[in-house]
Parts: C-alpha cells; sequence; structure tokens
C-alpha cells in the first residue's frame, strides 16, 4: 500500500517532549494540537481539561503520569508527538519513548533553568543518541531569566545551548521574540490566543544585543561544522550575505549530529513561541531517514543485518508501549523502523516465538483514534489484535524473522503487599494485577513463598498509589494495600554447579527430571540471560522450555531473603529423562530446584536501591543537613550554590529515607526541599544484610 504524499518519510518527525516535572510539556502539546489544528479548543492542565492529559488520575492531579502520542501536520510535515511525565516514579515513560523517537524538544522553565530531573532525561536521551531542540518556556513568570536558563543547561547539561531567540521583555512583559536567523521581531497578538502575530523590524533598544546573539550563533555554527568551508568563509568574511536557508541548514545538521542545541523562548501558556517551536521542529529535526540505519539480528543466517526505513525492505517494528483502552481493548503500540504494516496481516512476535495478527490499525490523538489500512517505514502505530506481545518486543514478518536490541528497563525499588478486601475481589485482582504489570514494565508482581502474600513493587510510593487506584476505577477493585518498603534484590557473586535430580516413585506414574546448571555473574544491571546449553537431546526439546519456566520461578525468589535474583547467567548444561515418569512438570520443579541449589553456593548478597537526592536547603542549615544525610548512610558527591541557596547532592539507601521530608522540614525551620530519584543498586553492609535475612 502506497505511502501518502504529504507522509513522504523526508517529512516525518518523531519527536518527544521532555522535561523536568511542571515546566509546562503538556501545556504546549495542547498549544501544538491548538495551532495545528487538531482540537478547537484549548485544553488546560490546571482546569483538568487537557486533551493529552486523559486519563482520571492525571487531570485530578494536574499531572502526566502515561506518556501519549499523538500526530498533526505542520508546513507539509507529519510530526507524531509523544508528551512524556516528568515526575520521576513514570522514568519509563521517558525511556521507553526516547528509545523509538528520532528528536526530542527539551523544555525548561525560564525562572528555574536545569532542573534534577531535567538532568535525567537529557542523560537518557544521551544514552539513545536523540538529537534535542530547548524551549525555554514560562517566559511570562516572574524571574524568568532566559540566559541565566542557557547557562545552567551549559554547565549542568554539557549541552552546546546557543540562542536562536531573543526575548522581548520578560514577565509580565514578555512580547515575543527576534528570530535571530532572520533577524526579524514577532508580537504576538492576545487577541486570537497567539494564532496571530505581526512581524517588525528589531526594536531599537533590542538591535546591537541582537546582532551580537547573531554573532555568536553564526560563529558556533561555523565550528559545528567546520567541513562546509564556504559557510565558514561567509560567516568571517560577510555574514551579512548568509540566506535563512544557509543558517537553517547548518542548524540542522549541527542538531542531527548532535552537536548543537539551539534554544527557543516562549511562553506556552500565554500562547507565544509554540507556532516558531514547530516551525524548529520542521526545519531542524531529523526525519527518520536522517537517523539512518538500525540494527537487527537476522535469526535465519544468525547474523546482524542493518535495515533502512525503507517500506519495500523487510517489516521490523518494535513495541513500545502496551496499553488498555476501555473501547478498543489492548492496544500495542509500535514504531516501524523498516517496511510496511497492514491491517489484517500476519506476523511473528520474535521475542516470543510466536504468532500474531493485526486485526486494525489506528493512528492515535492521546486517547482518540483514525482508522488507518497501512503504516510505513518511520511511523509509530497502535494496533489492536497482537495478544501476546510485551513492551521492547520486535515483530517482523514470518519470512524474514529478525529480532531488534532489547529493551533494559529499571529495577523497582520500593514494594507493598496487596490482598484483595473480600472474596469476590480476589480473581478480579490477579486480572487487575496482570493488565497492568502488562503495560508497565517496572511494575511487578510476586508472591511471598513463606507468607502466599501478594507483592506489588514499583518506581516509587506515587507510582503504586496510581496503581492502586486504578485498580479500583478502571478493573472495581477493592484491595487493602501494606506499608511501602524497600525492594532489595539478590545476586550472586561466585560462579558455581548444580547437579539436580527430582524423583518421585509411589505406584503408578512417577516423575523423574533430571537438571545440570552452571550459573556465574553477569555484568552489573545487564539482568538475567538463560542459555540452553544441552547437546544431543539429553534432556528432550519439549522439557526445555518448562526447565527455563522452572528457573524463572527460582530467580524470582531468591535464595537468601526470599527477593529475586538479578545480573545472573544460567546456562542448562546437562541431564536427563525417563520415558513414562519424566513431564513438563517434572522438568519446570526441578528446574527451580536446580537454580537455588546452585545459586545457594555461588556466594549470594543483598543488594539495596541507592537514590540520588538533590537536597535544596539555605546555608545556614548545610552543616544540619550534611550531618543527617551521613547518619543515613549518605555519601556527598557535591554541592553547588545557585540564586543564594545551596543544593547538597548526595547518594543515600532508599531504606534510610522514610520520613525524611519532615525531618528535613524540621532541620531548617522549614526552608529546604529536596528531589530524589533512583539511581543504582549496592550491596548491603553484612550487618544490615544479617538483620533483612533475619526479618
Ligand atoms: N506562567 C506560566 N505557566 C505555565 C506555562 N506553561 C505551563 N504553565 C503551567 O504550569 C503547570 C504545569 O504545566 P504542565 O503543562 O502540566 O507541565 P508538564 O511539564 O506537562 O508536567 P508533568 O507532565 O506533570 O511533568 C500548569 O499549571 C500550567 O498551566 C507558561 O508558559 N507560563
Ligand atoms: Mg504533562
Amino acid at each position: 500500500m502506497a505511502r501518502p504524499q504529504n507522509e513522504k518519510l523526508e517529512n516525518v518527525r518523531n519527536i518527544g517532549i521532555m522535561a523536568h516535572i511542571d515546566a509546562g510539556k503538556t501545556t504546549t502539546t495542547e498549544r501544538i494540537l491548538y495551532y495545528s489544528g487538531r482540537v478547537h479548543r484549548m485544553g488546560e492542565v490546571h482546569e483538568g481539561a487537557a486533551t493529552m492529559d486523559w486519563m482520571e488520575q492525571e487531570q485530578e492531579r494536574g499531572i502526566t503520569i502515561t506518556s501519549a502520542a499523538t500526530t498533526v501536520f505542520w508546513k507539509g510535515a507529519k510530526i507524531n508527538i509523544i508528551d512524556t511525565p516528568g515526575h520521576v516514579d513514570f522514568t519509563i515513560e521517558v525511556e521507553r519513548s526516547l528509545r523509538v523517537l528520532d528528536g526530542s524538544v527539551a523544555v525548561f522553565c525560564s525562572v528555574s533553568g536545569v532542573e534534577p530531573q531535567s538532568e535525567t532525561v537529557w542523560r537518557q536521551a544521551d544514552k539513545y543518541g536523540v538529537p534535542r531542540i530547548c524551549f525555554v518556556n514560562k517566559m511570562d513568570r516572574v524571574g524568568a531569566d532566559f540566559y541565566d536558563a542557557i547557562k545552567t543547561m551549559r554547565e549542568k547539561l554539557h549541552a552546546n545551548a546557543i540562542a536562536v531567540h531573543c526575548p522581548i521583555g520578560a514577565e509580565s512583559e514578555f512580547k515575543g521574540m527576534v528570530d535571530l536567523v532572520t533577524m526579524r521581531a514577532l508580537f504576538f497578538h492576545d487577541e486570537t490566543l497567539g494564532a496571530d502575530w505581526e512581524e517588525t523590524d528589531i526594536p531599537a533598544d533590542l538591535l546591537e544585543k541582537c546582532k551580537e546573539m547573531r554573532a555568536r550563533l553564526l560563529e558556533e555554527l561555523a565550528t559545528v561544522d567546520e567541513e562546509n568551508e564556504g559557510f565558514m568563509t561567509k560567516v568571517l568574511e560577510n555574514p551579512e550575505a548568509l540566506t535563512a536557508e544557509e543558517i537553517h541548514g547548518a542548524i540542522r545538521k549541527g542538531v542531527i549530529a548532535n552537536k548543537f542545541n539551539p534554544v527557543l523562548c516562549g511562553s506556552s501558556f500565554k500562547n507565544k513561541g509554540v507556532q516558531q517551536l514547530l516551525d524548529a521542529v520542521v526545519n531542524w529535526m531529523p526525519s527518520p531517514i536522517d537517523r539512518g540505519v538500525i540494527k537487527a539480528h537476522d535469526l535465519n543466517s544468525g547474523e546482524e543485518i542493518l535495515l533502512k526505513p525503507d517500506d519495500d525492505s523487510p517489516l521490523a517494528a518494535l513495541a513500545f508501549k502496551i496499553m488498555t483502552d476501555p473501547y478498543v481493548g489492548r492496544l500495542t503500540f509500535v514504531r516501524i523502523y523498516s517496511g510496511t504494516l497492514t491491517k489484517g496481516m500476519n506476523l511473528i512476535n520474535s521475542s516470543k516465538d510466536s504468532k500474531e495478527r493485526i486485526s486494525r490499525l489506528l493512528e492515535m490523538h492521546a486517547n482518540k483514534r483514525e482508522e488507518k489500512e497501512a503504516f510505513h517505514a518511520g511511523d509509530i502505530a497502535a494496533c489492536i489484535g497482537l495478544k501476546k506481545a510485551s513492551t521492547g518486543d520486535t515483530l517482523c514478518s514470518p519470512e524474514k524473522p529478525l529480532l531488534l536490541e532489547k529493551m533494559e528497563f529499571p529495577e523497582p525499588v520500593i514494594s507493598m503487599a496487596i490482598e484483595p478486601k473480600s472474596k469476590g475481589d480476589r480473581e478480579k485482582l490477579s486480572m487487575a494485577l496482570s493488565a497492568l504489570s502488562e503495560e508497565d514494565p517496572t511494575f511487578r508482581v510476586s508472591t511471598n513463598e513463606e507468607t502466599g502474600q501478594t507483592i506489588i513493587a514499583g518506581m516509587g510510593e506515587l507510582h503504586l498509589e496510581i496503581l492502586h487506584d486504578r485498580m479500583k476505577r478502571e478493573f472495581s477493585v477493592e484491595a487493602n494495600v501494606g506499608k511501602p518498603q524497600v525492594s532489595y534484590k539478590e545476586t550472586i557473586t561466585a560462579p558455581s554447579i548444580a547437579k539436580t535430580k527430582f524423583v518421585k516413585q509411589s505406584g503408578g506414574k512417577g516423575q523423574y527430571a533430571h537438571v545440570e546448571l552452571e550459573i556465574r555473574p553477569n555484568e552489573k544491571g545487564k539482568g538475567i540471560e538463560i542459555n540452553n546449553k544441552i547437546v544431543g537431546g539429553v534432556i528432550p526439546r519439549e522439557f526445555i522450555a518448562p526447565t527455563i519456566k522452572g528457573i524463572e520461578e527460582g530467580i524470582q525468589t531468591g535464595v537468601l531473603a526470599g527477593y529475586s535474583l538479578v545480573d545472573v547467567i544460567v546456562d542448562i548444561v546437562f541431564g536427563s529423562y525417563h520415558d513414562v515418569d519424566s513431564s513438563e512438570m517434572s522438568f519446570k520443579i526441578c528446574g527451580s530446584m536446580a537454580l537455588k541449589e546452585a545459586a545457594k553456593k555461588a556466594k549470594a548478597i543483598i543488594l539495596e536501591p541507592i537514590m540520588k537526592v538533590d537536597v535544596t536547603t539555605p546555608e545556614t542549615a548545610m552543616g544540619d543537613v550534611i550531618g543527617d544525610l551521613n547518619r543515613r548512610r549518605g555519601q556527598i558527591v557535591g554541592q553547588e550554590s545557585s540564586k543564594g541557596a545551596l543544593i547538597i547532592h548526595a547518594e543515600v539507601p532508599l531504606s534510610e529515607m522514610f520520613g525524611y521530608s519532615t525531618q528535613l522540614r524540621s532541620l531548617s525551620s522549614g526552608r529546604a526541599t529536596y528531589v530524589m530519584e533512583p539511581s543504582h543498586f549496592e550491596r548491603v553492609p553484612t550487618k544490615i544484610q544479617e538483620e533483612i535475612i533475619k526479618k
């Protein structure tokens, strides 16, 4: 099925909007919907009316919880936009979006500049090499300082952040901006909600400043693209002669090469600068072609291949989000890297080795949808009909099975027990838990072996609170939850082996399974790897999957204190079976026993989540704050002063952070604040490990 003309690949932009909480991502996206004609009324976040924040909980709390995708058309380009949440508990939404996007708009508040979560999302974008443009929002707020915001980007993010706008006025006097490429001033009309603006010469009092800023911009562009001698010569000899096209070309090149971050200004709430941001996305952000080829593993030849974003190439799509939609059921969002996806198509889910069929295809506008016959390379599509696909799975055609690079998910750090309020809720609860954990790879459900309790784990208290609330509203389940606890992990520190037999003879058909495993520590953060190294069919093929299932179950419950194991490599190396007595069940049990036996001998240890904590405090309370962090086993990793306050950066075990807000308030007479987010897992001190095991 041919691609529509206005959706030519070079005109497609897949972008994300990311920032610290409350920077104005959703408000900006709402304005984009309005100006591009997608909606005819502006939805305001604080009135609970934002189109993008469509979940009830989002509207009530005025925050984004789940990333939402939408598509708009602007100046001949098709822009797929994903609005992400800023709250740290929902970091997976940013992570999975960055994995499938080609570019990103980083939004900053003009008053605070770079905030802790801006740093986190910036690093995430670095990890995926996603090109970024910067938007300094909220120029209308008291204390707005465009130049200071840029300074913090350069210092804290090491971004090559250079202004392409010069704001006209600030705070309540913010009127618009000078475009440093065209050297024209833009004044927005409040009467038409910013839909119109007037273009004039640069006001006399800003002319000198704009000339300087433009010179700085051109100079930087010349160094970013040293190969373009023509550009460099013009910048040096006759900058006036440079055309807007030439400058746009240089900016685009710098952005796509990840060497340059143009900075725009505006106020989404006051309807200023959003159309210019859209122009920037079209002019400077990469199309899927610019992002180039991506790697895949060809399952027929076993070789690595490179995929071009080409409609006629073999299909390769990555599932990056599962959503249960109240109207259409299970939706799987995919990014198509190559090939064409059509309605009714039969597919292979190569990550799960299963067959799937697409029954319908949808283009999403927040939670509204438009039915489509086909999607093409470079597109983002919502599919209905996929039963088994989960986040990170590869979908491809049966003729050419291939596997895209895996997605990595952070481990949950907080857990709590959950139980149905009544017998009637029991079944509904387990359905709700499985649906919610399918949507969210950072939400895990397990059973405590000793107590039989169901345990849910997630990225923070807000995360679990929202999920608990969703169970009630979307699945009508009443459940009681326990106190939040630290979600520890276990791992091994030495290699070991197990030779395990599971034999039961009690008259009639018995049980027989024999599994030998070799296990060893995996690299930190690399997760679990289970390899089948059986040769000569000593364990027959049909018993391998149950054996792996058993091993996975063993991994779930660990060996020291019931916490799941991480970062372990397991090789299944040998075994035997019995013609009559062996069954899938006996191999599953044996796999689990063998794993536990091996792990017990492999010097297991307990790991605890360490939080990155940033405390902003008046200098007078500094000593007390640091002393207190030290008592909490915290490590101070840095400090800086910012606008008369001191920011202390520390790493502190999560187990020591319960009740911190109350303590911090009393240490600083209510003047200090803090934010924290999960950083990594670390071995707990021996004494504490003993206490955890005793409990
Ligand atoms: N003064 C002013 N307020 C703004 C501006 N943009 C957004 N806001 C307000 O800031 C608050 C947060 O805006 P959102 O758009 O929800 O921010 P967000 O980045 O999507 O927040 P999360 O999704 O929760 O991380 C809302 O009350 C907005 O009305 C702006 O340009 N100026
Ligand atoms: Mg939002």
